[in-house]
């Protein structure tokens, strides 16, 4: 082996290092329970009548959450605000509103790795719960037609 290829053989050992340090890095930060904001259950059907149930309608083209409590019911289009350490179930399903049609849509909330679809004449649940406040964006992610774009909005986690 002549000083060329042992000079060679050096960049490719350290390339690899650096490499499989942050490939390590990267894998050791994802799996740490403090990376993750939200706790979430796999959807089911049988919905804890203790959690905070929000219905959450896709239609063309806004998202709409309905929420009940003692002082009645409450509906919000395209934001939703929702309490720290609580546990959500969002029945999540999709309907024409005051459009021609109903049809698929996808609720995506990337930093609570929650991704669910609204399906017409389908009831879709989701359990989360929140531990960490603040603003976070959710979309549609499934392309649902001409203004597809604006069904965006903002959860908010408060105290
Ligand atoms: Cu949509």
């Amino acid at each position: 082996m002549n000083k060329k290829m042992k000079i060679e053989a050096l960049w490719l050992i350290g390339v690899l290092v650096v490499l499989g340090a942050a490939a390590g890095l990267n894998i050791y930060t994802t799996g740490l329970p403090a990376f993750s904001i939200a706790t979430k259950e796999t959807p089911h059907t049988n919905i804890n009548p203790n959690n905070h149930i929000i219905d959450v309608t896709g239609e063309q083209w806004a998202w709409v959450f309905t929420k009940e409590n003692a002082t009645g019911t409450h509906t919000c289009t395209d934001s939703l605000t929702i309490h720290v350490n609580t546990t959500y179930t969002l029945i999540v399903s999709s309907s024409k509103g005051s459009h021609q049609f109903a049809v698929i849509h996808d609720l995506y909330i990337a930093q609570f790795d929650i991704q669910i679809y609204a399906v017409p004449g389908q009831n879709n649940t989701i359990t989360f719960t929140p531990v960490h406040t603040g603003v976070f964006i959710f979309e549609c992610v499934e392309y649902c037609g001409y203004d597809h774009y604006l069904m965006r909005g903002y959860l908010t986690v408060v105290k």
